[in-house]
């Protein structure tokens, strides 16, 4: 596996030099700053691309070129957005980049109710608890027919859980679930959050399943005219919130995806945190099924919770066997003949990282421990089994 850590950027706490400390070889970025939908010209591209090359370092993935919203919606403007993103991938593909990883979630990226919540040895974790979910849905938000997507159970306990939380903790709640991922909807009022997600009012999982095939086969064909492997990451959590669809969450979904077209760069970012929160998904085994495509791999754990909650967990320990994916990751490669980009993904703040300002999910200290411990396993393996 080629070893990558994510970085956002000249204002991300953590360096270019601290990625190459931790004994990788590439990055995985994007133009943060670019506007969803809108063109990434050649300048731009080669602005952060000489950064990191003068890092010591490649520029191994991108992470992501995001879906603009009309897009998804396949509404409005989306046929301009679509002529934007294959513009894009041209001028990647020209300053030598030749993987884009991208996701298809309405509205939000990544979604959790706590960023920092505290784990028993004192470091913190990011935590999708089902409750809070339903507090922040049902009663902070107040989405119309939100309680439909919750059990009596789990309603009733979001009530009670509400009318004890103090303002500060509702606050926190919110943030939790707004400012995960920078620059997604962290900078929207709740009214005009609620206008976003009301666009999807009525849009089934097969009407976006098909805006998302349309896309593909309006895409696919320039990326590899231009040699670029496009790589969809799964949805994380991998089931419906705020009532919005998700499609990409299971073994189905991705054999959905690779049929949409068939083609070598319509390809997957193996996702095991997302993946692994639902407990259906047999990770070794769509690994080996769906390999060919597989062009990307997050290698994380997630420890899940029977009511469907779960938290970022110890990248060896957590609910899925990171032993058999491994393996199963290093006989692909061995069976394809290449070294797949990894990155830890997400991981711990902790240690001297509780004391800094970092983004969420991604301080340096936890991923490092969690690339470590991915290399280490790794090597065993690979030493053990002759892969
Ligand atoms: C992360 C995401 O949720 C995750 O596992 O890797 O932030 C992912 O990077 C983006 O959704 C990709 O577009
Ligand atoms: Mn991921």
């Amino acid at each position: 596996m080629k070893e990558t850590f994510r970085w956002y950027g000249v204002k991300d706490t953590v360096s270019l030099s601290d990625i190459k400390q931790a004994g990788t070889t590439g990055v995985v970025t994007a133009l943060h700053h670019i506007q969803n939908g809108e063109i990434w010209e050649i300048d731009e591209i080669l602005k952060v691309k000489r950064a990191v090359e003068d890092a010591g370092l490649e520029w191994s993935f991108i992470e992501s070129i995001p879906i603009h919203e009309s897009i998804k919606l396949r509404k409005g403007d989306y046929l301009q957005r679509i002529e934007n993103y294959k513009q894009s991938i041209i001028n990647v593909a020209q300053c030598g980049i030749k993987h884009v990883c991208y996701n298809f979630m309405p509205v939000l990226d990544w979604t959790r109710t706590h960023l920092f919540w505290e784990l028993e040895d004192g470091s913190t974790a990011l935590r999708f608890d089902k409750v809070d979910m339903a507090v922040f849905e049902c009663h902070i938000i107040a989405l119309n027919g939100s309680e439909e997507a919750y059990s009596e159970e789990v309603l009733k306990k979001a009530e009670e859980r509400f009318s004890k939380m103090t303002p500060e903790e509702k606050q926190r709640l919110e943030d939790g679930v707004l400012k995960g991922l920078p620059g997604t909807v962290d900078d929207l009022t709740i009214p005009e959050f609620k206008e976003m997600i009301a666009q999807y009012d009525g849009v089934t999982h097969q009407d976006l399943k098909a805006n998302l095939s349309y896309f593909l086969n309006q895409v696919i064909p320039v990326a590899e005219a231009h040699g670029v492997k496009m790589a969809i990451h799964p949805d994380d959590p991998p089931f419906d919130i705020m009532g919005l669809p998700r499609i990409i969450k299971s073994e189905k979904d991705l054999e959905d995806l690779v049929n949409f077209i068939d083609s070598p760069s319509n390809g997957i970012t193996f996702c095991t945190g997302s993946l692994g929160a639902n407990p259906e998904n047999d990770l070794p085994a769509m690994i080996e099924k769906f390999g060919d495509r597989i062009h990307f791999l997050h290698l994380r754990n997630v420890k899940r919770e029977s009511d469907g909650s779960f938290y970022e967990d110890n990248h060896l320990e957590g609910s899925s066997d990171m032993y058999d994916i491994v393996k199963a990751v290093l006989k692909l490669e061995k069976r394809r003949g290449v070294s797949l980009p990894m990155r830890p993904d997400h991981g711990h703040q902790m240690l001297d990282d509780l004391k800094k300002d970092t983004i969420p999910g991604y301080s340096a200290i936890g991923r490092l421990r969690g690339l470590a411990e991915i290399r280490g396993l790794a090597l065993g393996i690979k030493r053990s089994l002759d892969l």
